[in-house]
């Protein structure tokens, strides 16, 4: 049972941070500032909504998604950890990993400079994540709302052994026609196909006229997702993270999905920082690494190179 009179006595910010029933009566933090507004779910710790001032949500969010435990929300910004994809050795194990589909806590909030708003959640093991990850953690997922939704992902091997895990901040970027966006900045990075199962070097921009879900390996790049229709190039810069997921389910595999709607393929493609295949990260006992993505929308074309003299 969620006390939400203790939590807001001990974390709500006048008119910037609340925390309140969300969609499927699930708890969320609502955030508001100058530079727009957020819904992060205690479900997952997963980002739902983003919206700078003045512009359209950046994530796109299905209205079919379930909020039930032990599923994940379909949209936003699912964390994929300690695991990406299928369980290597155990199929029977949800993909993705095991802490999206969880309740994390609500554990700190603050109103920095420049109006950014910031919220913190954790996560640590216990007897259910043992069984499925014979490992002590602590995880922190740190969300700070400015003129970027910014994502920090601090994860802490609290075990005696060293661990190698994979993780992804699994964005589903809001935008009005797949077949119309370009996805640029990948340019001769390799990748794995992992609907063909083969390897590839992406060359130019990335279209989508399939099915298309790629790791691509070895690359601290920002992707730019270029959006005519939308009149915006959305940005997904990141740090901590050697692999980038570009992801639309095209036709087939969107109708296969039973929380998202037949067409909805059009209308998202998952960008996701992450640590994915040969980029997975091994930490020593007591070690912490962060996996971090800062997304935002720019005028359409834009590129970082811009802001340089
Ligand atoms: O991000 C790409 C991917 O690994 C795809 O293969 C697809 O499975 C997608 O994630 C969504 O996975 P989910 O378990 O959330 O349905």
């Amino acid at each position: 049972m969620i006390d939400y009179e203790d939590l807001n006595r001990r974390y709500a910010i006048d008119e910037s941070l609340d925390v309140l029933p969300g969609p499927a009566d699930e708890p969320v933090v609502m955030i508001r500032s100058e530079h727009g507004k957020a819904c992060v779910s205690l479900h997952g710790a997963q980002v739902l909504d983003f919206t700078p001032t003045g512009s359209r949500p950046v994530l796109w969010l299905s209205d079919q998604a379930s909020y039930r435990d032990g599923v994940a929300i379909r949209g936003g910004m699912p964390i994929c950890w300690p695991w990406f994809g299928p369980h290597p050795d155990d199929s029977s194990l949800p993909s993705h990993g095991l802490v999206r589909q969880r309740r994390w806590q609500l554990c700190g909030s603050a109103e920095l400079d420049d109006g950014v708003v910031e919220c913190r959640f954790c996560l640590n093991d216990d007897a259910a994540s043992r069984e499925s990850w014979p490992h002590a953690f602590e995880l922190q997922f740190i969300v700070r709302i400015g003129q970027y939704v910014d994502c920090e992902l601090r994860m802490r091997n609290t075990s005696e052994d060293t661990v190698t895990c994979s993780a992804a901040l699994h964005a589903y970027i809001a935008i009005s026609e797949a077949e119309d966006v370009r996805v640029r900045g990948l340019h001769g990075r390799r990748y794995l196909d992992q609907v063909t199962g083969t390897t590839g070097t992406q060359k130019h921009a990335i279209i989508f006229d399939g099915e298309t879900d790629r790791i691509y390996q070895d690359t601290d790049d920002i992707v730019y997702v270029d959006d005519p229709g939308y009149g915006r190039t959305v940005v997904v810069a990141k740090s901590g993270s050697r692999s980038t997921v570009v992801w639309n389910p095209w036709i087939e595999k969107t109708r296969a999905l039973a929380d998202v709607p037949d067409d909805a393929y059009h209308r998202f493609c998952c960008i996701e920082p992450a640590n994915a295949a040969a980029d997975a990260r091994s930490l020593a006992a007591g070690a912490q690494h962060r996996l971090r993505c800062l997304i935002g929308a720019e005028p359409y074309g834009f590129s970082i190179e811009d802001l340089r003299e």
